[in-house]
């Protein structure tokens, strides 16, 4: 009884902090009450700025496969990868005070974050890898982001199903320390396979949350008016769980 008082609760905060009221099947609500208990007990038992483990170089995948999309493949994206990402530019912008428009040089200039880390998959694999990059904070920072923020959006190059892939995620985990703006896998610069040239680790959430092929990231106040309003190209279509914590 107390347990399910504690749920409805948690669940209520869900729905009112992302206005997802709207047309909810039975179904849905009850995803998104399970939702926000996973999210939640997570909060309280270790708290959303702890760290994720971070493993040794022996302990790097020989392999790291690649998921989803491989390559975009489109001619925009086959010049880019065909000139090394030279003109490659990564745009910061939305509620932000000082949008930005960075080269490849110009994110590689930036004080940078490496990280040995295991990447879950929801479909049921994982892999350890070596990621480098500035952290997501140092961007956000230097961009100011103006009071109404609420969600950090990534847009991304490749297309799935006619739209483009995109990811979302709070400015808790916008700011956690691991959230980075990868360039490197294991030292090298990041394979096509893996999202070159730039993409998201966000270590505390599942595979998908891991957006690649990054060209703008995006401060919002709402999900609302983004893609189909849930916040990531998998919630849109699988409903996939926003806040995928691990
Ligand atoms: N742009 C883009 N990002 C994406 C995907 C995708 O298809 N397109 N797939 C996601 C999924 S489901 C996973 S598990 C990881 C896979 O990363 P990897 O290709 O480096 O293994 O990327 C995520 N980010
Ligand atoms: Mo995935």
């Amino acid at each position: 009884m107390k347990r399910r008082n504690l749920l409805v609760g948690l669940g209520a905060g869900l729905v009112a902090g992302c206005s997802k009221v709207g047309a909810s099947t039975p179904m849905q609500k009850l995803f998104e009450l399970a939702e926000g208990w996973h999210r939640g007990a997570q909060r309280t038992l270790a708290g959303r700025n702890a760290l994720a483990r971070e493993f040794s170089p022996e302990d790097i995948s020989p392999y790291f496969r690649g998921n989803g999309t491989t390559d975009p493949g489109d001619a925009s994206y086959a010049a880019h990868a065909a000139a090394g990402f030279a003109d490659w530019k990564l745009a910061v912008g939305g509620l932000v005070d000082r949008p930005l428009l960075l080269s490849l040089d110009q994110v590689r200039a930036l004080p940078q974050r490496t990280q040995i880390t295991r990447h879950d998959c929801v479909e049921g694999w994982s892999a350890i890898g070596q990621w480098t990059g500035p952290q997501l904070k140092t961007l956000l920072d230097a961009a100011k982001l103006k009071p109404d923020a609420r969600f950090i959006v990534f847009h991304c190059a490749d297309m799935l199903e006619g739209a483009n892939y995109y990811e979302s995620i709070d400015l808790i985990d916008a700011f956690h320390p691991q959230t980075i703006v990868a360039h490197q896998l294991n030292g090298a610069p990041l394979p096509v396979t893996n999202g070159a040239p730039l993409r998201m680790r966000i270590e505390r959430q599942l595979g998908y949350k891991h957006a690649k092929y990054v060209n703008a990231i995006e401060a919002v106040a709402s999900l609302d008016g983004v893609g189909g309003g849930k916040g990531g190209f998998w919630e849109d279509r699988a409903g996939y769980q926003w806040y995928a914590g691990i």
